[in-house]
């Protein structure tokens, strides 16, 4: 196994690779067809040997699952479908003797409608303290049958529904996700106290599920239509739910909670935050040095594979966030959007239409992946991997209706097919699915493509030029080489419009070709690492490489 390098305690989080783990899709050590706590805890040696520094694990936590776990029911156990809490400290125990870290995911916005406090308050009656946890208003027009904002949901439909007594309730995402109330101090104290449970039991960290939506404009405004009328779902300035100045406060608060843990050993614990809001300088106002430590950087994920778009986002990122002190950072995929070896090889205007909707050319996305890959790598601050990207793995697009189990095919009446196919579990072994997901024969809760068979971790890891082999090796130079995390970039100039070329002291550059022309390179380059082979020193399209200068 790789040896880890350690890095200084205090600031691993500004340079880390994090690896997420979708638990429901990971590997599945009981064979009950689901990803466990114990089948990632099987796996960690797999991570440790890829080259990680850490783990994060989308939601865990007791849910009827039907948004995935991000409805949650009890925030403090573990769902018996994954395990128990003590595998849940048995997982973070073995992942700091093997130097990852453990981050954790955090669902402020919304419970499940299984939540005994939703349940008392539903049971409470209106106008009651229970109620005041959630957002219960009447509705408008005589009777009440007209909900009290036009807001949308996020799955499709409105975001209120109408319980028997007549009073309405606001559910920002799906009918089963009720939204706190986070004016109500009770709630506020309920998060500070789950925040703690997880910090005491050595959680390094969290992911902040949808970040900027807490606060709400308590006068409840309807959204401002479209210029067509339309009520969409864009997150302008002044949007009632979104962005709301009210939400800083809480992730202040937060801060202050995980600097608390600044003595123990593995030091202060850390924030990431989930907030889809463009442009970057709207992101930084997040990771000023009292609030969260890093976010997303979700105009990485949306950025066609197109030079020009690239290099203004990049740099984009990097002036905002390096103007508050915090570190850039840069995603591919997550199990919410369409895996980027998809998107990658559709026509890029349509990159991140709904599955199954364009054609695709996964030859070109695996040629761009990888790409990309050494690309996300090699820029300043910290990097994510969707589990199943070190792969290569595509988009199944083509899943079976009757198996689609994201809220969002129901809530589209049958019309968008929804995240389902970027989740599909991972193939590990063998020539045929279940390829060692579970034990034995028993199939997956969402089914493999057979042609999985050539991307199973067994396979890959025996094949020098696989797309596992590609991440393993760019890992490791990453983690050797001083030039790369943290740090700045300098563009070369002078290089055909489609090439990106940056170098980053001391002695890097990388160089990606997003053109159809073959690149000459610097003639003096020594190659550390290149996503095809060159051609007599010439870098083909859709490559890039690793050079020492
Ligand atoms: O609001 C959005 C876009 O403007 C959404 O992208 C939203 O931020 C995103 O869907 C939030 O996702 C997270 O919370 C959801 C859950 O379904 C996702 O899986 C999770 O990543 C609700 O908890």
């Amino acid at each position: 196994m790789t040896e880890q390098p350690t890095r200084p305690v205090d600031d691993w989080w500004r340079s880390a690779v994090v690896y997420q783990v979708y638990p429901r899709s990971f590997a599945d050590a009981d064979g009950n067809g689901t990803g466990d706590v114990n089948g990632i805890r099987a796996r960690l040696p797999y991570l440790a040997d890829l080259g990680i520094d850490a783990i994060w694990i989308s939601p865990w936590y007791p849910s009827p699952l039907l948004d995935g776990g991000y409805d949650v029911s009890d925030y403090r156990d573990i769902n018996p479908m994954f395990g128990t809490l003590a595998d849940a400290d048995a997982l973070i125990a073995e992942a700091h003797e093997l130097g990852l870290r453990i981050l954790i995911d955090l669902v402020p916005n919304h419970c499940s409608w299984e939540h005994p406090w939703f349940k008392a308050a539903l049971a409470a009656g209106k106008g009651s303290p229970e109620r005041d946890l959630f957002w219960f208003r009447d509705g408008k027009g005589e009777d009440g049958s007209i909900p009290p904002t036009n807001w949308p949901a996020a799955f499709g439909g409105l975001a209120w529904t109408r319980i028997d007594d007549g009073q309405w309730y606001l559910h920002l995402f799906d009918v089963s996700q009720p939204d706190w109330n986070w004016d109500n101090p009770k709630v506020i104290e309920e998060f500070d106290s789950i925040l703690r449970f997880w910090f005491d039991r050595g959680v390094d960290g969290f992911r902040i599920d949808v970040a900027d939506s807490m606060a709400k404009d308590p006068s409840l405004p309807d959204i401002v239509p479209a210029a067509d009328g339309a009520v969409t779902r864009d997150k302008y300035v002044g949007h009632p739910t979104y962005d709301q100045p009210g939400v800083h406060k809480i992730h202040q608060r937060w801060r202050r909670i995980a600097d608390e843990y600044a003595d123990t050993p593995q030091g202060p614990r850390v924030f990431v935050a989930e907030a889809w809001l463009s442009p970057a300088d709207r992101l930084a106002m997040y990771v000023r040095p009292n609030e969260l430590h890093s976010a997303f950087n979700f105009d990485a994920l949306r950025c066609p594979w197109e030079a020009d778009e690239q290099r203004e986002v990049i740099d984009h990122t990097t002036e905002n966030l390096w103007a508050v002190g915090a570190p850039a950072t840069w995603v591919l995929s997550n199990h919410d959007t369409i895996r980027h070896r998809t998107r990658y090889g559709r026509d890029q205007k349509e990159a991140g239409a709904p599955a199954g909707t364009v054609p695709t050319d996964l030859e070109l996305g695996r040629r761009r992946a990888r790409a990309a890959a050494l690309l996300e790598l090699a820029l300043p601050g910290g990097a994510y991997v969707y589990q199943g990207d070190e792969l290569g793995l595509y988009e199944v697009e083509d899943l079976p209706e009757e198996v689609l189990d994201d809220p969002t095919w129901e809530r589209s009446g049958h019309t968008i097919r929804g995240r389902d196919g970027c989740r599909v579990p991972i193939p590990w072994s063998g020539t045929e699915p279940p390829f060692g997901f579970g034990p034995g024969q028993g199939q997956p809760w969402l089914p493999q493509p057979a042609d999985w068979s050539a991307l199973t971790v067994e396979a890959e890891v025996k094949d020098p030029d696989s797309h596992l082999s590609l991440y393993k090796e760019a890992l490791r130079i990453r983690r050797e080489h001083e030039a790369l995390g943290e740090g700045r970039l300098k563009w070369d100039r002078n290089c055909p419009s489609d090439v990106l070329s940056f170098t980053r002291d001391p002695g890097f550059r990388c160089v990606v070709n997003l053109g159809a022309q073959p690149y000459d390179l610097p003639a003096e380059s020594e190659v550390l690492l290149s996503s095809e082979p060159l051609d007599d020193g010439k870098l083909p399209g859709d490559a890039a490489v690793w050079l020492k200068v």
